[in-house]
């Protein structure tokens, strides 16, 4: 199914164009389940009236096997799919990757501001800058993790502690 977003729900979520950037998450912990490392996960604080929430967390499989994130739960929402970014003759657009998202042997898959991410589907109450979703991600052989999403302090953000517009400078 599609989410319902508002105008400016989506704008607030694709208005930032992805960056590369060595930026480095301060305060979020780094989590490990198998072989798997769980590292920067934030989530941006929503406009009120919003019915979705995103997500973001970077996964490292240092082990020899691809894992797969399967699904994903939250305290915030009554859904949390697991979403790409595409181009669809220039609008961008995001769609549910219903067999969830393959963690290659050995590589580090990163969901972030433009590409795949975590979507927050019907949540109960707007995010508020610094609330902590408490998320549930389920990979198909590590297992299940639980995984703090603290919202970053922007709409905008591009990593845990980003502003609006962009990196923190360092
Ligand atoms: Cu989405």
């Amino acid at each position: 199914m599609k989410p319902r977003l508002s105008g400016y729900t989506l704008a607030a979520l694709l208005a930032v164009a992805p960056i590369a950037s060595p930026c480095l998450a301060a305060d979020a912990a780094t989590i490990s389940v198998g072989s798997l490392k769980i590292e920067n996960a934030f989530a941006r604080p929503t406009p009120g009236g919003a019915s979705v929430a995103v997500g973001y967390v970077t996964i490292v499989n240092s082990g020899g096997a691809p894992d797969r994130l399967v699904s994903v739960a939250s305290n915030i929402s009554a859904k949390t799919q697991i979403h790409t970014t595409k181009m669809n003759n220039g609008v961008m657009e995001m769609r549910e990757l219903p067999n969830g998202l393959v963690i290659p042997a050995g590589k580090t898959v990163a969901l972030k501001p433009g590409g795949d991410h975590i979507m927050f589907v019907d949540i109960k109450h707007a995010v508020k800058p610094g609330e902590v979703i408490h998320a549930t991600l389920t990979f198909e052989k590590a297992g299940k993790v639980e995984v703090p999403f603290k919202a970053a302090a922007s709409l905008g953000a591009m990593s845990p502690g980003g502003t609006m517009g962009g990196m923190k400078m360092q």
